[in-house]
C-alpha cells in the first residue's frame, strides 16, 4: 500500500554541485565541499539529497552532458569521495538520489564516438541518425531531416560530415539523443542504474525522462507564423512507448528492491491527467513527477526569455489543479526553485529589502502546506535572490549564451533579450551558495566560476543560523511540521477564495485534523472571513512577529506578506 511510502512525508534538498561548496580552491563546487557541509542539511531536517550530475562530462551543459556514467568528473572529485558522501548522508539518515540523464549523452561518450565512426558501426543505431531531407544537399539550411528546434536555439539536428548524416539533439549539439527504440540502449542504461543501486544510492531523479519515447518517423511539427522551427513537444514528449519503457525500467532495475527506492521523473509538458498514470503505484512507473505548468505561466511558450509575469490567481489555480488531479491517485513533487528556474523570491515574491524575508517565508509556507513532496533547492532556505545581471557576458548557461547569440545573429531586440535573461535566466539559480559574509561568501578560497551575489554580505547562512526570525529557521520549522503532522503529508486540499488577487488560502483535512493555510501574497494588509469552526484553532507557524497564537475570531487581518498555518483537531 503506497500510503506507507516513506517519501510521502519526506522533503528533498537539491544540490547543484558546481555552486554549493568548493573544497579544493579551484572556484568550482565539489563532493568534498558537500561532505563538509552535511550538518547544514541535517539541521535543516531534509530526508533526501538529490545531487545534480557529478559524472565525467565536458561540461557543455554543466554536467547534463555525460561522457562516463560510472565515473566522477575530476572537477567534482572521484568515486571514493562519492562513496564518502554516501556514507556521510546515510549515517545522518539521509538518502541520496543521483541525477539520471539518459535521454541523451555527451558527444564525447564512447558510445557516441563509436556510433558516429561509421554507418556500419554496431552502435550506429544507439543514436538517432537520419539522411538530409529528400531533395536537399546535406549542410544547406533546411536540409535537416525535420523542422524540430533545439531547446538551446537552432535546429535539433547536427550534420556529421564524416558519415554525411544528421544526428538528433533536443538540447545542445554536444548532447546527442539516445535511441531508446533500441533494446541494447535500454539494457545498457538498466545495467548502469543497477550498478549505482549496488553502490548504495537510494534512487534517481530522471532528466526529461518523458522525452525517451518519440513519435515514430519523427515527422515535421506544425509551425506558428514566423516560427523558424516547429513546436515539436507533442512529437518528442510522452511518446507511444513511454509507459512501456518506464515499466520495463522498474522491472529490470528495481525488481526485488521495492519500497526502498525513490524515482522522480522530470517531465516537461506533462499534464495532470498523464501524471496520474505515471505516478499511479499500481503501474510501477515512477513515484512522482516534476511538472512544469506553474513555472511556464510567466513566459512565452515559444520564447522562454520573453518574460510577461503572471497573476497570483493564475498561479494558485495551476497548483491547485494539480492538487485536485492527484488527490486520489498519484503523487506531486512541490517546488519553486531548481537549477533551471530563477529564484522564486525575485520571481513570485518581493525582493525589495523590506519585503524579501517575509515573502520568502510566505512562499515557503504556501508551497510546503500543500500535498506532495516538497523540494528545497540550495539557497532557497536562505531566501537567496536573483543575481543583478547587467550584461550578456556575465551569463555562463549554454541556454542563455546560445539565445543571445541567435538574437544578435537575427537582429532581434537585444535589450529585451538581456532583460529576459536577467529575469528568468538559469544562472540566477547557479550563483554560489552564500554561506557567510567573507569575500566569496565562504563558497571558495579561489575565484568562483560564477560571481557570488553582492548581497551575500548580509544574506548568508551564518547570519541566519542564530536568527529565529530568519528564512532558514522558517524552513526548518516547515520541514519539521511535515514530519510531525499527518494532515500535512496526507490531507485533502481545498482552495478558498480562488479569485482573490493577493490572498492564497486553502485547507487540508485528514482523519479529523484540519489545517488552515492563509497567506497574503502582497504588501497591502488584507481582511478575510473563515467559517466559525476555525475559532480557537492554534497557530502552528507564522512568519511575522506578534501573530496571535490562537485564532480568536472568524475574521483574520493579514499584514503584508503575512503567512499563517492554523491547526484544528
Ligand atoms: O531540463 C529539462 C528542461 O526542459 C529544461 O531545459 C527547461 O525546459 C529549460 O531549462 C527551461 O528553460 C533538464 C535539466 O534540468 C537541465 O538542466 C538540462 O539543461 C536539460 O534537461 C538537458 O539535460
Amino acid at each position: 500500500d503506497d500510503q506507507a511510502a516513506w517519501w510521502r512525508s519526506a522533503v528533498v534538498y537539491q544540490i547543484y554541485p558546481r555552486s554549493f561548496a568548493d573544497s579544493d580552491g579551484d572556484g568550482i563546487g565539489d563532493l568534498g565541499g558537500i561532505t563538509a557541509r552535511l550538518d547544514h542539511l541535517q539541521t535543516l531536517g531534509v530526508d533526501v539529497l538529490w545531487l545534480s550530475p557529478v559524472h565525467r562530462s565536458p561540461q557543455a551543459d554543466n554536467g547534463y552532458d555525460i561522457s562516463d556514467y560510472q565515473d566522477i568528473d575530476p572537477l567534482f572529485g572521484d568515486l571514493a569521495q562519492l562513496d564518502a558522501l554516501l556514507d556521510g548522508v546515510h549515517e545522518r539518515g539521509i538518502r541520496l538520489l543521483m541525477d539520471l540523464v539518459v535521454n541523451h549523452t555527451s558527444d564525447e561518450h564512447p558510445w557516441f564516438l563509436e556510433s558516429r565512426s561509421s554507418r556500419e558501426n554496431p552502435k550506429r543505431d544507439w543514436y538517432v541518425w537520419r539522411d538530409a531531407r529528400p531533395g536537399t544537399t546535406p549542410g544547406e539550411p533546411g536540409a535537416e531531416p525535420n523542422n524540430w528546434g533545439s531547446f538551446f536555439s537552432g535546429p535539433a539536428w547536427h550534420l556529421d560530415e564524416r558519415t554525411g548524416q544528421y544526428y538528433l539533439h533536443l538540447f545542445d549539439r554536444k548532447q546527442p539523443d539516445l535511441n531508446w527504440e533500441n533494446p541494447e540502449v535500454r539494457a545498457a542504461v538498466h545495467e548502469m542504474m543497477r550498478w549505482w543501486l549496488d553502490r548504495g544510492v537510494d534512487g534517481f531523479r530522471m532528466d526529461v525522462i518523458n522525452f525517451i519515447s518519440k513519435v515514430p518517423g519523427l515527422p515535421d511539427a506544425p509551425t506558428a507564423p514566423g516560427q523558424q522551427h516547429g513546436n515539436a513537444f507533442a512529437l518528442f514528449a510522452d511518446g507511444p512507448r513511454i509507459h512501456e519503457f518506464l515499466a520495463e525500467m522498474t522491472r529490470e532495475v528495481f525488481a526485488g528492491r521495492e519500497g526502498q527506492f525513490l524515482t522522480v521523473g522530470e517531465m516537461p509538458g506533462v499534464t495532470p491527467e498523464e501524471a496520474v498514470r505515471y505516478t499511479d503505484p499500481a503501474r510501477g512507473e515512477v513515484d512522482m513527477v516534476f511538472q512544469f505548468e506553474h513555472v511556464s505561466l510567466d513566459t512565452d511558450p515559444l520564447d522562454k526569455f520573453a518574460w510577461r509575469g503572471v497573476e497570483l490567481v493564475t498561479l494558485k489555480r495551476s497548483l491547485h489543479r494539480w492538487q485536485d488531479a492527484l488527490a486520489e491517485r498519484g503523487w506531486n513533487s512541490l517546488y519553486w526553485n531548481n537549477h533551471d528556474q530563477p529564484r522564486v523570491v525575485s520571481r513570485f515574491g518581493d525582493d525589495d529589502p523590506q519585503w524579501r524575508e517575509a515573502s520568502a517565508k510566505a512562499l515557503g509556507t504556501v508551497l510546503h502546506g500543500l500535498r506532495g513532496t516538497p523540494y528545497v533547492y540550495q539557497g532557497e532556505e536562505l531566501g537567496m535572490t536573483n543575481f543583478p545581471f547587467t550584461s550578456a557576458d556575465q551569463h555562463r548557461d549554454v541556454e542563455a549564451v546560445n539565445y543571445h547569440a541567435r538574437v544578435l545573429e537575427q537582429g532581434l531586440d537585444e535589450e529585451a533579450a538581456l532583460a529576459g535573461m536577467a529575469r528568468v535566466g538559469r544562472d540566477n539559480a547557479r550563483t554560489p551558495v552564500q554561506w557567510d559574509d567573507s569575500p566569496h561568501a565562504g563558497f571558495t578560497t579561489g575565484e568562483p566560476w560564477l560571481p557570488v551575489n553582492p548581497n551575500h554580505t548580509w544574506l548568508n547562512a551564518a547570519a541566519q543560523a542564530e536568527d529565529p526570525t530568519s528564512v532558514l529557521h522558517h524552513y526548518r520549522a516547515l520541514i519539521r511540521l511535515r514530519h510531525e503532522l499527518a494532515v500535512l503529508a496526507e490531507g485533502r486540499t481545498t482552495l478558498l477564495l480562488p479569485d482573490d488577487p493577493t490572498l492564497w488560502v486553502y485547507t487540508r483535512e485528514h482523519a479529523g485534523e484540519r489545517l488552515l493555510v492563509a497567506v497574503n501574497c502582497g504588501r497591502e494588509p488584507r481582511e478575510l472571513e473563515v467559517d466559525d469552526t476555525w475559532v480557537g484553532a492554534g497557530l502552528v507557524l507564522g512568519n511575522l512577529p506578534g501573530t496571535p497564537e490562537v485564532l480568536g475570531s472568524a475574521g483574520l487581518r493579514l499584514g503584508g506578506w503575512d503567512a499563517r498555518m492554523y491547526l484544528r483537531r
